[in-house]
């Protein structure tokens, strides 16, 4: 792979070779001889990321900012933050020659990313990853570009959704009149809470954005090492990381399970998750936050529904896809998660309350 030579790595590439299953990148792993370290190489998506260098220039504001902290800390900064390799030219990507966009980083050896969580364990230390992570994006000062304007704003997917409803470009619309109203009839619930982030109730914080499960790096013994997967980080309302990694830890099935049986939310997944997110969280969490932990569960696992199904209306032209039914599937999957979460909603707002108020006792002693 040509793109590979553009960039400063150390030692001679001995292979690349793709790896992960992103929905949205490419990425490969690039191999170097001898005792060279390792690389990750990246096309990035041009067709969704409209200014790949203001979204490296988050990124890289973004690892700088942790690699202070973690320093601070007695950390290791090669391993718990990504390290961006620069081009040749020392930009932070390298643009070819068909208008495609590349990035690297520094492969973090010895880890572990996962499908999904195999214990409540597990789940305590990604919930305590992404809440010391957005800890310590806290006080970032320098303003980050909004790279992906409304990304997380159920207004704006309305607004998505409408006009592919009214264009129905790939004609499917027809077929999918019962999913069409799974999301219909959820339309006032889920803007309900964007109005908090308009009307300035909800704060608005440096996050992450796309916390599934295989976006962190664990080590061999099940810690919690590395945040990955920068490219969508924003500032927004920190419930979006909590509610995604719950919609990705929590499910007993696939996200895109062709068995919808398969599909529903662990609640021991749930409890470790929030009990390690409150750990480092609890710390700045605001009442309003708080009140909206739970939702956001439902809103995120609805929003992922809608934007499958509004990708299958519109032809598939968004998520990477297998077949012609993929979304669908995917849509199936993520609405007998929505409708699990729904029947278990009282039980997810208990274990939220019983653990704020762990939490808060705990930071009193
Ligand atoms: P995508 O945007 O396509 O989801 P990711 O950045 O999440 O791509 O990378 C895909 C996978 O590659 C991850 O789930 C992880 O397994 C692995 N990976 C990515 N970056 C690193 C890294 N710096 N060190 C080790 N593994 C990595
Ligand atoms: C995409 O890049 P990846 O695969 O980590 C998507 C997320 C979705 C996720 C669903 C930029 O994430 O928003 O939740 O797929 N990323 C973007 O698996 O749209
Ligand atoms: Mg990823």
């Amino acid at each position: 792979m040509n793109a590979g030579a553009h960039f400063s790595f150390d030692g001679p590439i001995k292979e690349i070779r793709p790896l992960g299953e992103g929905l949205i990148n490419d990425t490969f792993f690039v191999e170097t001889t001898g005792d060279n370290p390792n690389y990750i190489l990246q096309k990035k998506n041009r067709n969704i990321f409209k200014d790949i260098p203001a979204m490296m220039d988050n990124i890289h504001k973004v690892t700088t900012h942790l690699k202070e902290k973690i320093i601070r800390q007695g950390g290791d900064p090669l391993r718990e933050a990504l390290t961006i390799i620069p081009a040749v030219d020392n930009k932070l990507y390298y643009l070819d020659e068909n208008g495609d966009y590349w990035a690297a980083c520094l492969f973090i050896e010895d880890t572990l990313a996962y499908g999904y969580a195999d214990s409540p364990e597990l789940a305590r230390q990604g919930g305590r990853g992404i809440g010391k992570f957005q800890a310590m994006l806290a006080d970032m000062k320098d303003p980050l570009a909004d790279i992906l304007p409304g990304f997380h704003n159920m207004k704006f997917r309305f607004q998505q959704w409408d006009e592919v409803l009214k264009k129905d470009p790939a004609g499917r619309k027809s077929q999918v009149q019962k999913e069409i109203d799974w999301i219909e009839s959820r339309r006032e619930e889920m803007l309900a809470l964007w109005t908090k982030v308009e009307s300035g109730e909800m704060p608005i914080r440096v996050t992450h954005n796309d916390t599934k499960i295989n976006n962190i790096l664990f080590d061999k013994q099940g810690n919690v090492l590395c945040v990955i997967d920068l490219d969508t980080v924003l500032s927004s309302m920190c419930l979006n990381d909590y509610g995604d990694a719950i919609r990705s830890y929590t499910n007993a099935g696939k996200e895109d399970d062709e068995n919808p049986d398969n599909v529903y939310i662990k609640m021991d997944i749930f409890e470790g998750y929030t009990a390690g997110y409150l750990s480092e969280a609890i710390a700045f969490l605001t009442p309003v936050e708080i009140e909206n932990l739970a939702f956001s569960a439902k809103y995120i696992t609805f929003e992922q529904t809608l934007r499958f199904l509004m990708d299958y209306i519109d032809g598939d032209n968004y998520y990477k896809v297998k077949d012609k039914t993929h979304n669908l599937v995917r849509t199936h999957a993520q609405y007998k998660l929505l409708q699990s979460m729904e029947e278990n909603y009282d039980g997810m707002c208990a274990i939220v309350n019983r653990l704020v108020n762990e939490q808060k006792k705990q930071s009193v002693i």
